[in-house]
């Protein structure tokens, strides 16, 4: 078995984890701080969002220089304390390469900029009229997806911000260049690497208008994009390494692809349908109750069809680009701790390698946020306008933001109920929940029936069986809309993972073996309960998990 199938992943938004000097901007020595506390939750690795030198226009995901150490995160040297303080406790570190786009402020834009023809090749420029872009495609983060130079009489192409200029990975020095990013930190002695948007990379040879879309169905899992990949990881040998590619809009038969080993792509893959099924269709900012029948079947037709061909699923609900789940598919007013247990245990046990995005493992819930001044996400502020134009009133513009931002994931790690939530002893970044008081890690380490102790549970679990890690699914109440079933199984052992999505009583219509309860999310019935038999009752957001006899 490869080590990352019982490992779990930390996931750190550096900027809102742990500020170590008073800034107000979590750091790299702030992690360092913590390191402690997220070996006590289990964990084997650490992805670290970036923390390269950045205009922050989307917050490091802009890259001017990728072997340097933003000074608003620290210095090199912390970096390599980082990576060691973190070894000796078995740690790994995985760090995050923007490689489909850089910042307009690196080094190569700029000099494309100039009008050298060498970094124009670096980049994906085309000839133009000012008033004409060469096709309709959008950014993602709204508007046209071309921006015009008029002292080169060129367009550039960024599929993100206008800041973020997308590279032209057909040039070999391109990738080249990006394998000696690679290398760099290789040598630093981090374990893995998390590429960011990494099926966007391959663009089309001829760039055409998109009659019935937005540009996605023209670059996404792109011509060239496995040849490129397999390159990248065959040149710079890091197939041993643990690698996760972030691909946005995919399909599952390029993510059997990317994940399958006889491919020597990447270990695993995020994809994101399952995080869709609340956008009214499909538009991330209308809103929509999610679609239960949807998420079921999303993830059923995912995880069975990266079992039978060998892929494999990075498993998660949140990240630094998604609301907090409880939030979204729970309760967080009447149901926290029961919904938050519930839905970790939904997704953690699944087949796949689990991420805890940091603070979930506490059930930390959205912003909340009630004035577009609290907003600091440039896709959030850029959609506001675009809404009010669009004719929507303010109100209903923020309580869209309010649901959708992206900022709700990125609100400060709460370790405790004083000031700032313990993050910073300056004022931080970004508005920090009231919920702080009562949701944060010192309260939660004294309480052993918190939300992060039986995360703690869970992450153990994977680790002590190789069910959990490696052995097959099969999905049960397939035609239940409220409950969410799954076995966990091999030639020895099984588990039964039954869930209750709703908050109401759902009885149990299937006929069962004997099993033992052997985690979940209410106080065992029965002591000790070896069955949860057909016609029992799952209470609201109850989760159990279950050991077969
Ligand atoms: O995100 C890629 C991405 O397309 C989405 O998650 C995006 O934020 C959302 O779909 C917009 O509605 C990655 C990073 O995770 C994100 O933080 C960066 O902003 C983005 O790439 C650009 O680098």
């Amino acid at each position: 078995m490869q080590n990352f199938k019982n490992s779990t992943v930390y996931q750190i938004y550096t900027k809102s984890f742990m500020d170590s000097d008073g800034d107000g901007l979590g750091d790299l020595s702030g992690v360092t701080m913590k390191l402690d506390y997220i070996k006590s939750l289990g964990v084997d690795y650490i992805w670290l969002t970036p923390f390269f030198v950045s205009p922050m226009n989307d917050n490091g995901y802009d890259v001017a220089d990728y072997l340097s150490v933003d000074p608003a995160f620290g210095t090199m040297a912390d970096a390599e304390r980082l990576i060691q303080e973190a070894e000796e406790r078995g740690i790994g570190l995985m760090f995050d390469m923007v490689f489909n786009h850089t910042s307009t402020e690196h080094e190569w834009f700029q000099r494309a900029m100039n009008g050298e023809e060498k970094y124009m090749n670096y980049y994906i420029f085309r000839d133009g009229e000012p008033e004409e872009p060469p096709t309709s495609w959008e950014s993602k983060f709204g508007g046209n997806a071309w921006e015009y130079v008029p002292h080169l009489k060129k367009w550039y192409l960024h599929l993100f911000d206008v800041t973020q200029a997308d590279l032209n990975w057909d040039n070999p020095e391109v990738r080249d260049e990006l394998k000696k990013v690679i290398l760099f930190w290789k040598e630093k002695g981090i374990k893995g690497f998390r590429f960011d948007v990494v099926n966007l990379i391959s663009k089309p040879e001829q760039f055409e208008n998109d009659e019935t879309g937005d540009g996605r169905r023209f670059y996404t899992d792109g011509p060239h994009v496995h040849e490129y990949l397999q390159e990248l990881v065959r040149d710079t040998g890091i197939a041993d390494m643990v690698t996760v590619g972030e691909m946005s809009s995919t399909s599952l038969d390029n993510c059997i692809r990317y994940s399958n080993p006889d491919e020597q792509e990447l270990s695993m893959v995020f994809s994101f349908h399952h995080l869709k099924v609340d956008y009214k269709d499909g538009q991330k900012w209308e809103l929509k109750a999610p679609d239960y029948r949807e998420l079921k079947q999303l993830l059923e037709t995912w995880q069975l069809g990266m079992q039978e061909a060998n892929g494999w699923n990075a498993v998660f609900w949140c990240n630094h680009d998604q609301p907090r789940i409880v939030s979204r598919f729970g309760d967080d007013k009447n149901y926290w701790k029961e919904s938050a247990k519930m839905l970790a245990t939904m997704i953690q046990l699944l087949r796949g390698t689990p991420y805890v995005f940091q603070g979930e493992e506490l059930g930390m819930t959205n912003a909340y946020y009630q004035d577009i001044s609290e907003y600091r996400d440039v896709e959030s502020t850029n959609y506001y306008e675009i809404m009010l134009r669009q004719g929507k009133t303010k109100e209903e513009a923020l309580k869209i933001l309010a649901a959708r931002s992206r900022d709700n994931g990125r609100t400060p790690m709460q370790w405790n109920g004083e000031k700032e939530a313990g993050f910073t002893t300056g004022k931080a970044w970004i508005g920090i929940p009231d919920n702080h008081a009562h949701i944060n890690v010192q309260s939660e380490e004294a309480d052993e029936d918190s939300i992060l102790a039986y995360y703690q549970k869970l992450i153990a679990l994977r680790k002590e069986s190789t069910v959990i890690a490696d052995g097959q699914i099969e999905f049960m109440y397939q035609d239940c809309l409220d409950v969410f079933a799954y076995r966990r199984f091999d030639e020895r052992e099984e588990y039964l993972i039954l869930t209750n999505l709703t908050d109401k009583e759902v009885r149990l219509e299937q006929e069962m073996d004997q099993y033992a309860v052997v985690l979940g999310n209410y106080a065992a019935k029965e002591a000790p309960v070896t069955n949860m038999r057909c016609g029992d009752m799952l209470r609201p957001y109850e989760a159990v998990v279950l050991k077969k006899l």
